[in-house]
């Protein structure tokens, strides 16, 4: 064969240096290939997009290549591998997180620099991913940045929803939602895997047969089946080999299913079945902490839980060539009730695919799950009618109804004649026509380990709602406090005050959060407070530009940024800000000298789309902004901002820029919280009741550092039980009373009595979240902070403070705990190497 002298072999080292070399020309390289080959443009033509999209493919080379070397690794070691199940992914924007996460943000900055571009610029031009609704959803994005940290074998498993969390716009004053068209503009991040497409049945009925060796078996016959087609994300720990994955499933129609209609000249029929079948897939319903019992959400729920357990199984089949060690090598933890269909799933797989016994398989399931716990309310826990369960999914109700049996004989057994507590315990609920498959009880009957997500919450779940089952099996449970990754939440998402933390203390703590406390010898250097204050203040000037931009409201950011972002629900009180808000404006009404801190109010969250009073409490923060805003009388000392569409991106800079932070829900309603630890990890106070984890931030950063106000969670169940009058408080307190009149004629609405009424009276006479009973608390404790702010040194002190001491609230923390005490799973750190040519 003819030599080929023409071309330098050089040549191979380039390419492939162009894919994972981290040098400035290797990084500008490799952004200029995929300018040219991923988007087909070159300096002349490209948007920023163009550009985004070139920076975004080069750090998903960098991390496909040590994908994988992880794969490899994970496999040559057999390590046991954490499948994170979950219906939400609140991801927020990979770019930024990759370059962190990769340790060359400012390499790639500088080379853009050098060109004319500005990296930050650019990457807002990523559609972030909004695959979630709030907390559920963040805090499994969390705890995959940990995972991979933590150099643990970790897969997420979930839904690759078309359009996610829908975008709000407020017209008018009400929230108004559009689609979320996250894809339009391609997705530089996915690699779809066509060829590990996976099977699902839905519907039709079960047969009976007795098997070649004597054995009974059962055969699902369904009505129609769908295919998922999993999409993969490449999810990088900060400054480690590590890149785990993200495994998302997409819902296509199965070709056979079509042919059949296709063969049989129903054209548009099969069209239309085939659109039936994608459905699945196409949108995240918008409830958090509720639930809306649709078919499609449990069709949602069994579709990306039997591909990732068949997934997982064809893995562990093809690694180890039996499913007898399954729980040896597989934890599978199930991110609320949400995926416990899993558990009977699990048990169909392994009973009538693979010919397992029931007792083996049993064990098996059993020793796979975990299920964590999120909520404590009741209209949150799922329950689905037989019916409907039996018609989606017959052969499962049939393995819950057996694994139903044999579980309430076990009960029988340790508590005879004890019917009522039968009852409770039964996975199945109610009798006759309604009867209910009570999703929490197959969950604990299925896990090996139930955890809350802080601790008042995993005490309130042993005391309450799971006590039949805590009292059952006590070593079940356990507490998971939850956490949050400092790699975002800082590092990505204040960049001045990570410099100066990073200069005083070097930089550990972004892997190890509690070296924070080194910044308490700072606490009182007149120099370091000065410099902590300018740093807030500098990201209070983003934040108001960015306030006068989309809002067109100027504030003054020398007022105190009062912030309450998260969900809108009524046991999270955005109502009782508000009534503080308007108790300060009638006090100025009333004495316009009145010597009053100047604070500007922010408000931002989504609403449910079918959750009227939430809508409806929206319209009454911007309808009080309306006054409020454009009273010369207060002389700019109050202003109310509700910033439409809060989502990640948004939230990461209004951390940085707060003062205070609202956590305000009645006790014993927030399971947790992580928005709470966000904004202290960023210096803001809280003033907060004793509820989820704000127990523990207030025992960490020390009660003088913490604004407490309100009942406890004893004190609303005494309350509750005597008999709660919200009138008893309202006709003892004038400033109250002054309040709720404002708004009932019509002060904020032009005029119209009416508007507010279902709030006013919902307050008046029921007051399910007792904000009668905190008004006055919230109030004095509000005034305090009015106080406090004013002594500007010790505030910061109290600031910093704050900071050093959320070491605990890194999702590394609760991550460990859950390694070390649920999954039993160990680190397998992986080694990078260069390219070679034994790859071919
Ligand atoms: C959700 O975001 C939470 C609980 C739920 O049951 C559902 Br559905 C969605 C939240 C809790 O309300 C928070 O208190 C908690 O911090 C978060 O889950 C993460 O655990």
């Amino acid at each position: 064969a003819p030599q080929d002298t023409q071309v330098p072999d050089s040549g191979l080292v380039r390419v492939e240096d162009d894919r994972t070399g981290m040098s400035e020309q290797s990084l500008k390289r490799a952004i200029v290939d995929n300018l040219h080959y991923g988007q087909g443009k070159d300096n002349y033509f490209a948007t920023p997009y163009d550009y985004y999209m070139a920076i975004a493919r080069s750090m998903r080379d960098r991390l496909i290549k040590r994908r994988i070397q992880t794969a490899r690794t994970h496999i040559q070691e057999d390590s046991k591998v954490v499948y994170y199940l979950s219906a939400e992914f609140l991801m927020g924007r990979y770019t930024g997180n990759s370059l962190i996460n990769l340790g060359i943000y400012e390499r790639v900055r500088k080379v853009l620099r050098e060109s004319g571009l500005e990296l930050d610029d650019l990457l807002e031009k990523e559609h972030e991913p909004g695959l979630g609704n709030g907390g559920l959803g963040r805090l499994a994005a969390c705890y995959l940045d940990s995972l991979a940290t933590l150099e643990i074998p970790a897969v997420g498993y979930g839904i690759r929803y078309e359009f996610g969390i829908f975008e709000q716009e407020i017209r008018n004053g009400w929230q108004a939602e559009r689609p979320d068209k996250w894809l339009s503009f391609g997705n530089a991040w996915e690699v779809s895997l066509p060829e590990y497409r996976t099977e699902v049945k839905f519907g039709g009925h079960t047969e009976s047969y007795t098997d070649t060796k004597g054995r009974y078996q059962t055969n699902w016959i369904p009505e129609h089946t769908v295919f998922g087609i999993p999409y993969d994300t490449p999810i990088p720990g900060y400054g480690v080999n590590t890149v785990n994955i993200l495994r998302l499933w997409k819902a296509e129609s199965s070709n056979e299913f079509d042919l059949d209609a296709f063969n049989a000249g129903d054209y548009l029929g099969a069209v239309a079945n085939k659109m039936f079948s994608e459905n699945i897939s196409k949108v995240l319903y918008p409830n958090d902490d509720t639930v809306q019992g649709k078919e499609l959400r449990l069709e949602q729920q069994y579709f990306f839980v039997s591909c990732s357990l068949q997934d997982i199984i064809r893995r562990h089949i093809y690694h180890y060539n039996s499913l007898d060690n399954l729980h040896e090598k597989s934890a599978i933890q199930l991110n609320d009730t949400h995926p416990s269909i899993g558990i009977a799933e699990l048990m169909r797989l392994l009973i009538d695919v693979h010919q397992m016994d029931w007792e083996q398989a049993w064990h098996i399931t059993q020793n796979c799950f975990a299920y964590t716990n999120h909520t404590l309310l009741p209209e949150a826990l799922e329950r689905w009618s037989v019916n409907l369960f039996g018609r989606l999914l017959p052969r499962h109700l049939e393995i819950i109804y057996e694994i139903n049996f044999r579980f309430l004989s076990e009960v029988r057994k340790r508590y005879p004649g004890d019917n009522e507590r039968i009852a409770r315990l039964s996975l199945i609920e109610g009798e006759g026509a309604d009867k209910k498959v009570r999703m929490a009880n197959l969950a604990c009957v299925g896990s090996r380990k139930i955890n809350g997500v802080a601790a008042l919450h995993t005490k309130l779940l042993q005391q309450d709602v799971l006590r039949d089952f805590y009292e059952l099996a006590p070593e079940k449970f356990i507490n998971k406090t939850n956490g949050v990754t400092p790699r975002r939440w800082l590092l990505l998402g204040n960049p001045r005050l990570s410099n100066l933390i990073t200069e005083k203390i070097g930089e550990a703590w972004i892997t190890n959060l509690d070296e924070l406390r080194k910044l308490e010898q700072f606490a009182d250097d007149p120099q370091f407070r000065q410099t902590w204050r300018e740093i807030k203040q500098a990201n209070k000037q983003d934040l108001a530009a960015y306030i006068e931009r989309k809002n067109h409201i100027q504030v003054d950011t020398n007022s105190l940024f009062d912030v309450q972002v998260k969900r809108l629900h009524e046991y999270k009180r955005q109502l009782l800000n508000v009534l503080h808000i308007i108790t300060l404006y009638n006090r100025i009404k009333r004495n316009p000298n009145e010597d009053i801190l100047p604070r500007t109010f922010i408000f931002g969250g989504k609403a449910a789309p079918g959750y009227f009073i939430a809508k409806l409490i929206i319209k009454l923060i911007n309808s009080v902004a309306a006054v409020v805003n454009d009273d010369p009388s207060l002389e700019g000392r109050l202003k109310v901002a509700f910033l439409s569409n809060y989502n990640v991106s948004m939230s990461q800079q209004i951390y940085a820029a707060a003062e205070l932070s609202e956590q305000i829900s009645t006790a014993g309603k927030e399971a947790s919280g992580t928005g709470n630890m966000k904004f202290a990890l960023n210096g803001a106070l809280t003033i907060g009741t004793l509820d989820g984890a704000n127990v523990e931030i207030r025992e960490e950063v020390g009660a003088e550092n913490f604004f407490l106000c309100g009942l406890t969670t004893p004190e609303v169940y005494e309350l509750k039980a005597k008999g709660y009058n919200p009138q008893e408080y309202y006709q003892s307190n004038s400033e109250l009373q002054e309040v709720i009149r404002l708004i009932a004629c019509g002060h904020f609405s032009d005029g119209d009595s009416q508007l507010f009424r279902p709030l006013l009276d919902s307050l008046l006479y029921n007051d399910k979240y007792m904000l009668f009973a905190d008004y006055q608390s919230y109030i004095d404790t509000q005034d305090r902070v009015s106080q406090a702010y004013r002594q500007e040194d010790n505030w910061t002190r109290m600031s910093i403070l704050n900071t050093a001491r959320m070491g605990k609230f890194s999702s590394d923390r609760a991550i460990s705990e859950y390694c070390k005490e649920i999954w039993h799973v160990e680190p397998v750190p992986v080694e990078f190497k260069e390219y070679s040519p034994e790859d071919m």
